[in-house]
């Protein structure tokens, strides 16, 4: 039971909320302005994205937090040539499953299940971009062609300067294959990844179900088998451009895990899986 003295806080609380609402959709807004490089929180739902539309540049955090019932990551895309939003879902429609020539991708954190919560830091530039969620549904509909877009404006810059993090462990991507830098310890790591790689790739860290390996839980994950993937999906980094490089954080406890790559050949469609990229290691 409350007491009763807090029943005086209630309205002045709500109307602190109604008033930070206020503020946070006028034009001096500016989340994740904080200059510890706290990071910027997107909440996933199915399907939609919420969270700022604007932010400074720089070193930048994104957090995602699954409030959905499905999985869900953020890709971050920045839009090229003066490209908006709008041009993004008008081209998506005209060709449905192919993505525009004039975006890059930059990022962002990957997947987690239901209730979870990952991040995955970048140097952002000052620009426009776009948040979109490439899992597919049970139908095989990417969650972007359910409502999961929304624009980011990158624009400002921090009041002090955020650098990069400190990473103890390097995932360098490859047509088709990843390196660790070194073995995985227990414990909470802050892991580079870097794009060596000739078309975008990303990174998905699954912890796997005993027995299991990556490339079962890749096809799982897919839909061409029935049951839920043997396994549960901590973070990565979504796409990176050829040379981009990115940073996500995990935390290790002894078990078997795996690196998985989702995104497509443009050559053959085919998921980089299929053409070997996935990776194993136990952490002891
Ligand atoms: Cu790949």
């Amino acid at each position: 039971m409350l007491p009763t003295s807090s029943r005086w806080l209630t309205p002045l609380l709500v109307l602190l909320l109604t008033h930070a609402v206020v503020l946070a959709d006028g034009p001096r807004a500016f989340a994740g302005s904080r200059a510890d490089g706290a990071p910027v929180v997107f909440v996933a739902n199915d399907y939609g994205f919420t969270g700022p539309d604007r932010i400074p540049s720089g070193v930048t955090t994104l957090q995602i937090v699954n409030k959905g019932q499905d999985l869900h990551h953020i890709q971050l895309l920045r839009l090229l040539q003066g490209k908006t939003a709008e041009d993004f879902r008008a081209a998506l429609k005209a060709e449905p499953g192919r993505l525009p020539q004039w975006i890059a991708f930059v990022g962002g954190p990957n997947a987690v299940s239901p209730g979870g919560e990952a991040r995955a830091t970048m140097s952002l530039g000052e620009g426009e971009y776009l948040l979109i969620c490439l899992i597919p549904n049970k139908e095989g509909v990417p969650h972007m062609a359910l409502g999961m877009q929304k624009p980011l404006s990158v624009k400002g810059v921090h009041s002090t300067l955020v650098s990069e993090p400190k990473a103890g462990l390097t995932i360098t991507q490859a047509d088709f294959g990843f390196a660790l830098s070194q073995p995985v310890t227990a414990g909470p790591h802050t892991i580079q990844v870097v794009n060596h790689g000739t078309q975008p790739h990303e990174v998905v860290l699954v912890r796997l179900a005993p027995g299991a390996t990556a490339k079962q839980f890749a096809v799982a994950a897919e839909g061409s088998l029935s049951g839920p993937p043997p396994g549960k999906p901590m973070g990565g980094v979504v796409g990176l451009e050829t040379g981009a490089h990115g940073f996500f954080t995990a935390r290790f406890e002894p078990g078997r895990y795996g690196l998985i790559c989702f995104f497509p050949d443009p050559a053959t469609g085919k998921p980089h899986f299929v053409q070997g990229m996935t990776s194993e290691f136990t952490v002891e």
